[in-house]
């Protein structure tokens, strides 16, 4: 199967294997394990920030960071297609209390502009509008990446209104490397990240929340209420560290991948909106008839796995488990179809 599914069906490499049998552990819940430790320090320093926070998952260290940043009653400003609006289950409401005042923008992309003209006035009658959350790449947009310099308006905006900024930087490392910069510009620039080490990096399991020492240390306390304390999970971790170290600077292999899957979707009469192929996401719409469910239903019997990304919608995802050749295959499946 070459599994386009999404970039989190990675399995370990033998040498991230390695690394995770030999790690040392220890309690993390007391704070005990060196290797859970030392992934903490690591992605906090890479950012710029003085703590992070390991966790099971992106979805945690985003809800973790929306309970932190807001109290009941606030809202938080993102795009409509945000993965803290679209795939969290509604997570803010029910562990925040909070509302989402949702952007509308054709890749997912803000603006400081339009975050500026999202802020709510201080009236007794409205949400109080306290976090704005930027998503870097937007996984539902195609996978485009911000440049700095928006990024930087943005932060303008907030320290002007007030408001804190998160990042969902679950493919953070993608965007770096398309983008090109430093992870501390980034940084920089933003209040709290929440980085994954289980999309594009190629670990099994896991992502870092990173912030002030005061934002981390009030963050542990809500994860561990959400139940997210893990004991040994220095084996994870180290798999984390590994992928940090060997795993970045390839994806620039996924995004040449899926920009050859999407040169030949271009090629194609049943495919339109193939959003903008930056990163290692290509998103694309069948034309009519053709759906989702007879398409994808094709593509499994020749070999190829693929999602629905809305009711024409179809998302296909590079990764360290599919390589050129098997690209390749992918390309002639495609090219054998017909609407
Ligand atoms: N995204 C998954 C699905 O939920 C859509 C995927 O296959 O892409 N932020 C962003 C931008 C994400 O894309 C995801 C995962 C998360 C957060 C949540 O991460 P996990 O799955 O670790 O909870």
């Amino acid at each position: 199967m070459i599994n386009l599914l999404s970039d989190t069906v990675t399995k370990p490499t033998p040498g991230m294997l390695r690394a995770m049998m030999a790690a040392e552990v220890g309690d993390d819940v007391f704070r005990e394990d060196p290797t859970v430790n030392a992934l903490e320090v690591k992605c906090a320093g890479l950012f710029g920030h003085e703590a992070g926070l390991f966790c099971p998952s992106g979805t945690m260290t985003n809800q973790i960071a929306l309970k932190v940043h807001t109290r009941p009653l606030d809202e938080v400003i993102c795009d409509e297609m945000s993965h803290i609006f679209q795939y969290e289950v509604g997570g803010y409401a029910f562990n925040s209390g909070i509302g989402v005042n949702l952007i509308r923008t054709p890749y997912g992309i803000l603006s400081a502009d339009l975050v500026e003209a999202a802020v709510r006035p201080p009236y007794d009658w409205l949400p109080r509008s306290t976090l704005v959350v930027i998503e870097n790449t937007c996984n539902k947009g195609g996978g485009g990446a911000y440049s700095l310099e928006t990024i930087r308006e943005i932060h303008a905006v907030c320290l002007k209104k007030g408001l804190a900024l998160h990042l969902d930087g679950a493919r953070i490392f993608n965007a770096l490397v398309a983008k090109g910069g430093k992870p501390a510009d980034i940084g920089a620039e933003v209040d709290s990240i929440s980085i994954c080490l289980s999309k594009g990096l190629g670990a099994p399991v896991g992502s870092v929340l990173v912030g002030s020492r005061a934002f981390i240390a009030e963050a542990r306390r809500v994860r561990k209420a959400m139940g997210g304390g893990m004991r040994q999970a220095g084996y994870l971790a180290a798999a984390g560290i590994y992928a940090l170290d060997n795993h970045v600077e390839r994806l620039l292999e996924d995004h040449t991948q899926a920009r050859r899957l999407a040169d030949t979707l271009a090629e194609l009469s049943w495919v339109e909106n193939i959003r903008p192929v930056e990163t290692n996401i290509v998103i694309f719409d069948l034309k009519p008839p053709t759906t989702p469910a007879v398409f994808l239903d094709y593509l499994t019997k020749h070999g190829v796995k693929a999602s629905a990304f809305g009711p024409q919608t179809i998302r296909m995802v590079t990764h360290l488990d599919v390589s050129s050749d098997m690209i390749g295959q992918a390309i002639a499946v495609l090219r054998a179809y017909s609407a």
